[in-house]
């Protein structure tokens, strides 16, 4: 017998795969169709073990597929424009280019030598002209639509990575990449419209059954939709006259969810960057105080402004507006916890019912007027019937922001308020019949900011003409190079490269100047999956008719830290490529699988600083790929962190080794009976080791299918060491010669060895295609073999052993069928333990089935 060896089958069966281009999916077969994908990685230099996580689990699922009789596609590429090349090439005086393409070449080897079954005949690099030319082509198809913006507003700005943010790229108020805090600035930027679909990206999270629900709630709340309404107050003067035939410049509008509390605003707040907060306070002796606000207001940072907790800071205007459902004159504000960019930028503040205005109200000494209460309040007997304002403090700690009564409410007085109460309900209608408001649904969801000042990334093909605006490059004339001379090192950027920036315009062909932002590099990565169904067409990003007949992506599997970011942007791209009429499906990716971290032995997260990486190479080293694939995917389910334990993948090792060994047994091939143990002969008897192993066969078939379909690899491989463990058994007890003269057990023995390799397969593909080969004598490999099938009949157990208790202790073991009735199984119990009950009385006899018979006596 040949000894297991990885590091002499692996690479030569990677070359073996590699010559029969085994990996290679044709379009237009007649198989059924399969998309696996893992999310592409940034060439950032070798793999680490999410990788590996990542990869493995893709690759068994892909493997698997195709023993189902499926055409798979599983393709790799890499997302190769952005910022960690750029700051590569500055630190060693070289090109990103230089440094991405190394990365690449580096990562795939090590993809290769994992033993990964992609078709790299469709690789896709992000940062190749003949991909990001098409990048380029949609965004012009998007701006045709109408979903393509250049405006000024402010926006965030990262100092450390010199560049703008979109606000997805922001957590917590840092950037997303280097974590510094981001700083607002006002810029001209272009903008995707992602926002005429927030109502379609909220509504068809629910047909995404095959997602995780964490990660539907985390777009859901991204979305955030908010039903309330826009009510209408007008400037007024000190005295509270308001002009009976206001124009729109005496109006300002607020959003809220909460218009039955109209009756407790007492005062109304302005963001620091409102439209129009100038004009209010020019020439006034407000306009400095109000104006060292907004300047001050700048230093509250977004992590502050994020956690809406910081001090809250506020100055008078000297204007006052009137409140259209009492008529009562309210004070204009400006204060720092108002964003511009929520709602209108202008708040009616109601200091009992938002904690917010409360604070702000305590702050500034602004009247808290209860109108909302809970009727269990002190004070709730007292105002319960009460119209008018006759209450205007309360002692309270915070505001009641809850269900509750409206009080001192007019007419509205006794109903229930709170969002879509009773009450929100009947103000609303009262506004809308005096033509002060109407229903309004706010999202919290902004247009994507997607341009970047930044080198290393795809050029956004526009062209500003003094005369002619801002046009779009003629397709024709796509891609828009990156040019190649470039000194990162020297300070060089696009926006100083005279010859990229110098051109003509495509419309009047005047001397113009090209735009030198470049894309977000979150655009490339979405839609390089469609590109993957068609990677060379140069007529167009891919054949419609190919996209459509992969995709939707049947199973996507990566890091849950794109929740928002990538898998947002990719629905909102298909969304838009389907209305363009390029695609026919609404939805990319129909089942996401988001796995686990990789933790090191203690549970921390590995990184380079602490020094506890464990690299994949070494591993490899070690044990060989199947190993630590093998390892990786029985240690945790896909979904759960898991835990590095490096005599857990010795352990693996150690069982690739074992069930090597029976598989050239248990077909004869071993030259010699290297598992047969003659003493072991009496204690199980051959034939009932070989009843054991037929079932156990089929059972384990059954249950290794179960559970692939439901990504449950870890169990699916337990279940197949209880089917080697059968074998081993049968081993023990029954020698080459017994195998040969028995032509059923010499045939259960076959079976069982190919069934074992080819249940490992997906997992462990070298070690089977060798064993494949070698042991079971056939040719070619498993990657196009059928999968196992099994006769559920045979998989049943006949008898089952049941312990049988008395009062909790127990007192005998019982045999019987496996389908016994309940009361066979309870008297053969009772009669089973007579001697513990003679002369007691049973109180009850409960059978717990495959377990055990629980007898309580007294
Ligand atoms: C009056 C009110 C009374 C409010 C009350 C709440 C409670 P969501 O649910 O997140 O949509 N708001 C509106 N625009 C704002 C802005 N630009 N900056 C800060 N806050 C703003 O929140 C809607 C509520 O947030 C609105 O309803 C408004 O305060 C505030 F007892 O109006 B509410
Ligand atoms: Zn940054
Ligand atoms: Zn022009």
């Amino acid at each position: 017998m040949k000894e297991y060896n990885p590091h002499e089958i692996e690479p030569r069966l990677q070359g073996e795969w590699a010559k029969a281009d085994l990996f290679h999916v044709p379009d237009n077969d007649e198989k059924p169709k399969k998309y696996i994908l893992e999310m592409f990685p940034y060439p950032s230099g070798d793999i680490h073990m999410g990788h590996v996580r990542n990869y493995s689990i893709g690759d068994v699922l892909a493997r698997y597929h195709r023993m189902r009789g499926y055409d798979v596609l599983h393709p790799m590429g890499w997302d190769a424009f952005g910022l960690p090349a750029e700051n590569a090439a500055i630190k060693h005086h070289s090109h990103p280019a230089k440094w991405t393409y190394a990365n690449i070449e580096t990562q795939k080897s090590s993809f290769k030598r994992m033993g990964f079954s992609y078709d790299w005949d469709r690789t896709v690099v992000a940062c190749d002209p003949e991909y990001y030319r098409w990048g380029q082509w949609i965004f012009e198809q998007f701006w045709k639509k109408g979903l393509v913006e250049r405006r000024n507003s402010p926006v965030n700005w990262c100092p450390s990575c010199e560049t703008v943010l979109a606000n997805e790229q922001v957590i917590e108020g840092r950037c997303w990449r280097c974590h510094s805090e981001v700083e607002k600035r006002d810029l001209t930027q272009w903008y995707f419209k992602i926002t005429d679909y927030a109502q379609e990206l909220l509504d068809d999270l629910d047909q995404l059954d095959g997602w995780p629900e964490r990660v539907k709630q985390q777009q859901a709340n991204w979305i955030g939709r908010s039903e309330g309404a826009e009510v209408d107050f007008i400037l007024c003067d000190a005295d509270g006259n308001a002009p009976a035939d206001p124009t729109d410049d005496d109006i300002i509008t607020v959003f809220t969810t909460r218009a039955d509390t109209l009756f407790g605003c007492s005062f109304f707040v302005l963001a620091p960057e409102y439209k129009g907060l100038d004009k209010l306070v020019a020439g006034t002796e407000y306009e400095q105080p109000v104006k060292d606000l907004v300047e001050a207001a700048k230093k509250v940072t977004a992590v502050e402004r994020a956690q809406g907790n910081h001090e809250k800071h506020g100055a008078f205007t000297g204007r006052y507006v009137m409140n259209p459902i009492n008529g009562q004159k309210v004070p204009v504000w400006v204060a720092d916890y108002v964003v511009a960019d929520y709602g209108t930028g202008a708040v009616m503040a109601v200091p009992c019912g938002d904690q917010r205005d409360f604070e702000f109200a305590r702050a500034y000494d602004l009247p808290i007027v209860p109108i909302i209460l809970g009727e269990d309040d002190p004070l709730y007997d007292t105002l319960k019937d009460e119209q008018n304002r006759v209450v205007t403090s309360v002692d309270w700690d915070e505001a009641y922001a809850t269900e509750g009564r409206l009080v001192q409410s007019g007419p509205y007085t006794g109903m229930v308020g709170g969002k879509h109460s009773e009450g929100e309900a009947a103000v609303v209608k009262a506004l809308e019949e005096m033509g002060r408001g109407r229903r309004k649904v706010e999202y919290r969801l902004r247009d994507w900011l997607i341009s970047r000042q930044r080198y290393w990334g795809n050029p956004i093909p526009a062209i500003h003409c003094e005369h002619c605006g801002t046009v779009p490059v003629p397709e024709e004339d796509l891609p828009v190079m990156l040019p190649k001379d470039i000194d990162l090192a020297a300070g060089e950027t696009l926006a100083t490269h005279e010859e990229f920036i110098n051109t003509t315009c495509p419309v009047c062909g005047r001397p113009a100047k090209r735009e030198t932002d470049t894309m977000d590099t979150f655009t490339c990565s979405s839609w390089y999956y469609m590109r993957y169904t068609d990677p060379h067409n140069d007529q167009a990003p891919f054949d419609s008719a190919k996209v459509n007949s992969w995709m939707p992506v049947d199973q996507y599997i990566g890091g849950i830290e794109h929740a928002i970011l990538h898998l947002l942007y990719s629905r909102f791209y298909t969304k838009a490529l389907r209305d363009l009429g390029l695609v026919n499906f609404d939805e990319p990716f129909t089942n996401l699988l988001c796995q686990g971290m990789v933790k090191d032995s203690n549970g921390e997260t590995m990184s380079k600083s602490k020094g506890n990486v464990i690299a994949p190479e070494d591993m490899i080293a070690e044990y060989g790929a199947d190993a630590v694939r093998t390892y990786i995917l029985f240690m945790a389910p896909p979904d759960k962190d898991l835990q590095w334990d490096e005599e857990g993948l010795a352990g693996i090792y150690k069982f690739l080794n074992r069930v090597w060994r029976q598989v050239f047994d248990l077909v004869g091939a071993a030259g010699e009976d290297t598992l047969y143990q003659p003493a072991n002969k009496g204690k199980e008897k051959p034939a009932d080791a070989a009843k054991t192993l037929l079932r156990e066969r089929h059972r384990v078939v059954g249950k290794v299918g179960d559970d692939m379909e439901r990504d449950n690899f870890n169990t699916a491989i337990a279940a197949i060491m209880e089917l080697s463990n059968a074998a081993g058994t049968f081993l023990h007890v029954t020698s080459a010669e017994d195998r040969a003269a028995n032509s059923e057990w010499a045939a259960l023995a076959r079976d069982a060895a190919e069934t074992i390799v080819k249940l490992l397969a997906p997992m462990a593909p070298h070690w089977a295609d060798e064993l494949w080969n070698t042991a079971l004598g056939h040719e070619g490999f498993l990657y196009n073999e059928p999968w196992p099938t099994f006769d559920p009949e045979k998989a049943k157990a006949d008898e089952v052993e049941l312990a049988v208790q008395v009062n909790g202790k127990v007192r005998a073991r019982i045999t019987v069928a496996a389908d016994a009735a309940e009361d066979d199984v309870r008297a053969a119990a009772l009669e089973a333990v007579a001697a513990h009950t003679e002369g007691k009385q049973v109180v009850k006899a409960i059978v717990i089935p495959g377990r055990l018979v629980n007898i309580v006596v007294k």
